[in-house]
């Protein structure tokens, strides 16, 4: 090809496409996803309004990509989304008393993704793939009850339940897909109509059984809620391969959060992600919910998938949930023991807070509002993870009980410009005191004025004497969370002393 080129224009027009020459060893912007949902949202049909309305806002704070909630037609108009009734129904649709889900229309959810897209933030959409619910009408079929802590154990003989098992989609007919579900499609449910009973019954015949590998706990967790799907039908599982691709194109999306995922058959999440990364031809970032707070379990989830996507790192929430609650005894040096971002650095969605551990929730676990900056500050200014925050740790919760979260936004908004400005470059730890640790960046020469310094102690106030870089010489830095006012000089070997209130945190960056 070389000798071809008789121009020198054209000869490096062709090596740049080739070699491509980067201008500067330019870090990208760091990443950062915002859960834009918690719980208790009003059902006013709002919310993608109100996202469209953030984009600006959500750009400027550096957030990178935004997980949005469930977005089609459950059970009832204010369902979260998490009892699916018609997964291709994303508010278009007169079923269930409603055309609108709780977040609004379908159009108004695809122009707040169009204005998202424009201001460069990824949009993941929820997956919930483990049951369905609201069916349109029940069955007769042959279930044998099982116990609820060992689902091996049979408690009953074959017989005849009436289940809620049978979907038409009369309101939106065949639009998008004609597959319609029937007992068939699901290997049990929690209810028999006839007998007015709640059991965790089994259904026999057609070759059913619960799917395999699921989580081991209860026996066999394949069963979590409604009409769990059968993973082990070729039909469905084509099905819903399909309808991730549907989904995926339909919004435009960069990427997906997956629910409970250790219901599920651990191969078939594998396939599902290959296949729709396949049939889009685009990267699809994704993350599963595994929740359980035990690193094996996790790691089993991880190899099972071929570690083909992310995880939420679990075991970290409840670390900083642990040290929020402990008054000060927690070992601070103890904050990344048995998290997947210190065992699995890149495959890390780090968190404080979610829909389910808030208050008044499923998992509650909630992280206490004092700590709640110091756990960010941990999770958005270390180099290693993916981390997220909370539409409720910035906004506010809106739970009927007196434990709401108050909004952080104030507080949280200088840890994201943190993380957007200063956290680049080599860390050096001092994770090395039971109350006071620190750590600091460097900076990257690609990022204007970059590196930082932060300090969080769960007791008394302090200092640490730690080394930003010796390029940061002679430099003046400051604490821009504002919780402390002193200046520290950055000595001829790039080293400082820096100083955090009891029970708080402090960034210091370059003045
Ligand atoms: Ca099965
Ligand atoms: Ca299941
Ligand atoms: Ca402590």
């Amino acid at each position: 090809m070389l000798q071809k080129c008789k121009r020198l224009l054209l000869c490096l027009l062709l090596l740049s496409f080739v070699f491509p020459i980067s201008k500067t060893s330019a870090a990208s912007q760091n990443g950062t996803i915002m859960q834009y949902f918690e719980w208790y949202l009003p059902n006013d049909g709002h919310h993608w309004k109100r996202l469209q309305k953030d984009a600006g806002h959500l750009s400027d704070i550096g957030i990178t990509a935004v997980w949005i909630p469930p977005a089609y037609k459950g059970t009832s108009q204010s369902d979260t989304g998490y009892g699916p009734y018609d997964l291709y129904d994303l508010g278009e649709f007169h079923q269930k008393g409603t055309v609108r889900t709780k977040y609004g229309l379908k159009s108004e959810l695809q122009s707040a993704i169009g204005s998202l897209h424009s201001q460069n933030i990824h949009v993941y959409g929820d997956v919930v793939i483990n049951h369905k619910a609201g069916a349109d009408t029940t069955e007769n079929v042959n279930a044998i009850k099982v116990h609820r802590g060992d689902r091996h154990h049979e408690v009953s003989d074959s017989h005849q339940i009436k289940a809620w098992t049978k979907f038409h989609f009369s309101g939106r007919g065949n639009t998008y897909s004609d597959f319609k579900w029937n007992w068939h499609h699901f290997d049990g449910t929690d209810w028999d109509e006839s007998s007015k009973q709640n059991n965790i019954y089994r259904f026999e015949g057609y070759g059913k059984g619960w799917d395999w590998e699921v989580s081991n706990e209860n026996g066999n967790y394949d069963y979590l809620m409604y009409a769990d799907i059968d993973y082990d039908h070729p039909v469905v599982a084509e099905e819903i391969k399909k309808w991730g691709t549907w989904y995926a194109n339909e919004l435009q999306l960069d990427g997906f959060r997956l629910d409970a995922v250790k219901h599920i058959k651990f191969s078939y999440l594998r396939d599902w992600v290959q296949a729709v990364r396949t049939s889009t031809g685009k990267e699809m970032f994704t993350v599963a919910e595994y929740w359980e707070n035990n690193l094996h379990s996790i790691d089993n989830y991880l190899k099972k998938t071929d570690h083909n996507h992310s995880v939420f790192d679990v075991p970290l929430h409840y670390n900083l949930h642990a040290a929020s609650t402990h008054g000060g005894s927690y070992d601070m040096r103890q904050l990344l023991k048995d998290t997947v971002v210190a065992k699995h650095p890149t495959k890390a969605v780090t968190f404080v807070e979610n829909h389910d551990s808030q208050p008044g929730q499923s998992l509650e676990s909630t992280v206490e509002t004092w700590f709640k900056p110091l756990a960010y500050a941990f999770i958005l200014t270390r180099e290693a993870g993916y981390p997220q925050v909370f539409y409720g740790d910035m906004y506010g919760t809106k739970g009927s009980t007196s434990r709401e979260i108050p909004a952080l936004k104030n507080k949280l908004e200088p840890i994201l410009k943190a993380r957007k400005h200063y956290a680049y470059g080599p860390q050096h730890d001092y994770l090395d005191h039971h109350d006071l640790i620190g750590w600091t960046r460097e900076g990257d020469q690609s990022v204007t004025k970059s590196g930082l310094a932060t300090l969080i102690t769960d007791g008394h106030g302090g200092s640490k004497w730690m080394y930003v870089g010796k390029q940061h010489a002679g430099e003046t830095w400051y604490d821009m969370t504002g919780n402390r006012s002193d200046l520290v000089t950055i000595n001829s070997n790039g080293w400082g002393q820096f100083h955090v209130n009891s029970g708080s945190v402090s960034i210091y960056v370059e003045k």
